[in-house]
């Protein structure tokens, strides 16, 4: 293990900002409150000193690796997105890949391949583990899950439990993060399908994202084996789909239930300009592609409208965008000052945002230099924060203090 560097734990480049609780009247938000990583920094309080911390690197040469999840005795498996599980020990510092019985179709191509990574519940019991994965070719592929075991050394008896419909075609927008919910049931967020050009049923295919009888653009809950729970919100809403749990999403790839609060947040991609985090509740539309402060790459606007009284508006948007994947709130005991804040990880601004919830607010409380892309962010079971980053010869990152 070496210190390959020092953070930068009291820079910080963004902006405190608040946005309304998604329960006040909808208003017009004002682009003037929204996050602007450029701008003047805000007063370093105590808690920002006392949480002076070092990165890291304590596996390397993984190959664009996407999620992980911790296994019991504290190993951690991790995905590649080319179709590999490898599995990384802390007390030996060894990084193995693990075979896996059979990923059926994976189609591997721009944000294609092997995903998220999450194990059940009860995993101590059934050694139930789920991965996502996009299944098909680049004319026709859906969004999957994966059941296995892990019978301690392979992942065994893989079984395709769930595939998202419709499906789509091209290489974007897959989603997919897997939580847990304290009833075993589980929650996975599923991206709109791609950008335009890319068209479904003569139309752009992002307008699924509020078409409640599509699974894209959404985020699904599920049960432990695939099927749909009796109480989802829209089970006896005539031509919808008894999977959803909420819409109008564009793509989350950042996704946190948080079992002290029973709250579930999200990030999700903007086009350029205007990603979100988001406090993800039973039933709520979120608004996109109706309601956003993103633009289209080209330039143009892709609405007029940054609110309505019926969807739930953002609690923080980021322009220029960060691009953000991977999500966590910190309940562990290495940094006690940062209990219950959240950690969003960024692909193009390759850093780790901190943010405190105040209440109904939100404030971004600086920003940590990755240097590298950042697919994921997550809580080990010793209580430390890891960062996965997405690069050829991709990194697992510890931040301990100093
Ligand atoms: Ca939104």
């Amino acid at each position: 293990m070496k210190n390959l560097r020092h953070s930068f734990s009291l820079v910080i480049s963004a902006i405190a900002l608040t946005i309304g609780s998604c329960t006040t009247p909808a208003t017009t938000l004002n682009p003037s409150i929204i996050a602007q990583p450029t701008a003047s920094a805000i007063t370093i309080n105590k808690e920002d000193i006392a949480n002076k911390f070092k990165q890291v690197t304590v596996a390397k040469d993984l190959e664009r690796p996407w999620g992980m999840a911790w296994l019991p005795d504290g190993a951690i498996l991790i995905t590649e997105r080319v179709g590999r599980v490898k599995i990384f020990r802390n007390g030996s510092g060894s990084l193995e890949q693990i075979a896996i019985a059979e990923i059926p179709n994976l189609f591997v191509s721009g944000q294609a391949g092997l995903m998220d990574i999450s194990l059940h519940p009860r995993f101590a019991q059934n050694n139930l583990v789920y991965l996502t994965y996009s299944r098909g070719d680049f004319q026709s592929n859906h969004t999957s899950i994966l059941r296995a075991k892990f019978d301690g050394k392979a992942l065994v008896e893989t079984q395709v439990i769930f595939e998202v419909k419709p499906s789509k075609s091209g290489n974007q927008h897959f989603g997919s993060r897997i939580v847990w919910l304290p009833d075993d049931t589980m929650l996975i967020a599923i991206g709109d399908g791609g950008n335009p050009p890319l068209q479904l049923n003569d139309e752009l295919i992002r307008n699924q994202a509020q078409k409640l009888d599509s699974q894209l653009g959404k985020v699904l809950r599920l049960k432990d084996d695939g099927s749909i729970p009796s109480d989802n919100p829209f089970v006896k809403m005539a031509n919808a789909n008894p999977a959803i749990w909420s819409y109008g999403h564009r793509n989350i790839q950042g996704l946190f239930a948080d079992p002290l609060s029973k709250q579930v947040w999200s990030t999700e991609h903007g086009s350029r300009g205007g990603d979100e985090l988001n406090l993800i509740e039973a039933g709520k539309n979120y608004g996109w592609p109706v309601v956003t402060f993103s633009h289209e790459y080209t330039g143009g606007k892709i609405s007029n409208e940054v609110s309505r009284p019926n969807m739930v508006d953002p609690k923080l948007v980021w322009t220029p965008a960060i691009a953000p994947s991977g999500l966590l709130l910190y309940r562990g005991n290495i940094f006690p000052n940062w209990q219950g804040n959240l950690f969003a990880g960024g692909l193009v601004s390759k850093s780790v945002v901190r943010i405190k919830i105040e209440g109904n607010k939100t404030i971004v409380r600086e920003t940590i230099p990755v240097g590298q892309r950042v697919r994921d962010v997550r809580q080990g079971k010793d209580g430390f924060i890891y960062i996965l980053t997405d690069e050829q010869a991709g990194q697992l990152i510890r931040l301990e203090p100093m």
